[in-house]
């Protein structure tokens, strides 16, 4: 009677095994693309203030980093960009709601004053369209 069963048995961890793996398969393959592509999560992190204005930091080199930032809206802000010491066409900044489309020297750093925004996103891009960049006012 106790050799029938045993096959049972050994049958029954194996498919626990298999079925328990497959779901931990599952799920880590599932929470992979939650850690990848970092560059395009929304950043705070480059947003600080100078008295009463609100400075957020973009660097622009072959693309912007971060390309997606989160800032207060309501407040005197400005954009600092940082440009790379290569030229490359991230440096020529267009930022069409505001009229902005400028050349900017690599390895320089420029303030774009961008008043009081209100909420919503502000978009801008390299001159080309190649590279954007989002600031989303909150
Ligand atoms: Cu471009």
């Amino acid at each position: 009677m106790k050799e029938t069963i045993k096959p049972f048995i050994v049958l029954g961890i194996v498919v626990a095994v298999v079925v328990g793996s497959l779901y931990a398969l599952v799920r880590w393959t599932n929470s992979t693309p939650n850690q990848q592509g970092t560059s395009v999560k929304t950043d705070t992190s480059v947003v600080t203030m100078e008295g009463d204005t609100q400075v957020v930091t973009i660097l622009a080199r072959g693309g912007y980093f971060p390309n997606k930032v989160s800032a207060k809206a309501g407040i005197n802000t400005v954009l600092r960009m940082k440009v790379g010491n290569s030229f490359d066409c991230s440096s020529s900044v267009r930022i069409d709601a505001i009229n902005y489309n400028q050349r900017l020297n690599p390895g320089e750093t420029t303030d774009i004053q961008l008043g009081v925004p209100s909420k919503g996103p502000l978009n801008g891009m390299c001159s080309m369209g190649m590279y954007g960049f989002e600031i989303d006012f909150i």
